[in-house]
């Protein structure tokens, strides 16, 4: 019998229609059995005029797509696949710039069931799952990050089971704890983090790799540095500082910084961070030796990157008022990552050092005419 008969006769078993009643293991797949789903909005079908040509190529879904690095990911897949091949969702309202980019749903990853719909009628092959509650925002309220960290992942990790989709899902360097050695962190380590974001980010990598081996799922996930964006503004995470220093040396010549002036934590820029994750998307899963991949560019504190600026402001002053909780956040967390293995399984390689980032970064801010961040 057809999966989709046995849903439809295990539904009906169910009582098709109500609430969830009964979940359950079913021909080796993670499939929940639900009721009737609701009507399709006339939104969604807007899209099925679009032509997705090139079978070869993937139809991408972006969740959590206004963050920090949504938006530059989808321009990086849009420009590679097709502007109608990639869907960016999020809970929120999207700026005119981004409305206009390309296709845009509403997806809220705690309804599985809409994400069901959303995978099925756009025939979503690749998913990159970037809705999360980062660090500094996840101890504000970790009754949500749990429920969008934790939930939310069961509910990604059931739909592409459930249709075979390549699964991106990021991991991060809050995903070590003080216990993990630091200076450099390998891929395979001690893990006991003390922030929300981080237990729920290990516990995103085991459970991606149980339902790789457990069901096959081609979950890909990489450890991130804190990105450094140029036109798109962090979320509430430990590293934001080193993203507004730019905007602010620019327009004051002042920083206030809310880590220590020693700070010494692993960043990258934007660009080498979005073309990592195509790259590892893209692999062949022969060259994967792993599931989840550490990936390192450049590693700096509040005062190294301070002196970097001085290069190019003279007048720039940095000071100093340590937020107790953030500072202790990053002095549970590495320096430097290990990223060996993914510079030989699948040709990693960072272009962006110090001294690149602070002249893309001081170019961007100070320019008179802002240009889009070209990936
Ligand atoms: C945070 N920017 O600070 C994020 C990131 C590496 C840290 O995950 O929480």
């Amino acid at each position: 019998m057809q999966i989709i008969g046995m849903l439809r006769h295990v539904a009906m078993a169910c009582g098709a229609g109500q609430r969830p009643l009964c979940s359950r293991w079913t021909s080796g797949l993670p499939v929940r059995f639900l009721g009737t789903s609701s009507p399709q909005s006339p939104a969604d079908a807007s899209f099925h005029s679009a032509s997705f040509s090139g079978a070869d190529r993937p139809q991408v879904l972006i969740t959590g797509g206004l963050g920090q690095l949504g938006v530059g990911l989808a321009n990086l897949l849009r420009k590679r696949f097709g502007k109608d091949n990639v869907i960016l969702s999020d809970i929120r309202k999207p700026p005119d710039h981004v409305f206009y980019s390309g296709p845009f749903l509403y997806a809220d990853v705690l309804d599985y069931k809409r994400l069901r719909e959303i995978v099925v009628n756009n025939r979503i092959t690749w998913l990159f799952h970037y809705s999360a509650l980062l660090s500094a925002a996840g101890e504000a309220n970790v009754p949500l990050a749990r429920a969008v960290n934790v939930t939310g992942l069961h509910n990604v990790l059931d739909v592409a089971a459930e249709y075979h989709l390549r699964l991106f899902v990021p991991s991060t360097i809050g995903a070590f704890g003080p216990t993990s050695p630091r200076n450099p962190a390998p891929d395979l380590c001690t893990q006991r983090p003390r922030t929300i974001y981080g237990v729920s980010k290990v516990y995103t990598e085991l459970m991606g790799e149980y339902y790789y081996h457990r069901y096959g799922l081609d979950f890909r996930c990489l450890r991130y540095p804190g990105i450094i964006s140029a036109d798109s503004q962090p979320g509430g995470g430990t590293t934001d500082y080193a993203v507004q220093i730019f905007p602010d040396a620019i327009r004051s010549g002042k920083f206030e910084c809310n880590l220590k002036a020693s700070a010494r934590l692993p960043m990258m820029y934007v660009q080498d961070c979005l073309r990592a994750t195509l790259e590892v998307m893209d692999a062949p899963a022969e060259s994967l030796s792993m599931r989840t991949y550490n990936i390192n560019a450049m590693s700096f504190s509040p005062e190294e990157l301070a002196q970097e600026v001085l290069k190019h402001l003279p007048e720039f002053q940095i000071s100093y008022n340590v937020d107790p909780v953030l500072q202790a956040i990053a002095d549970s967390w590495p320096m430097t990552l290990d990223d060996s293995s993914a510079r030989k399984d699948w040709g990693w390689k960072h272009d962006f050092d110090l001294p690149e980032l602070v002249t893309t970064m001081l170019n961007f801010h100070g320019s008179d005419t802002r240009v889009a961040q070209a990936n």
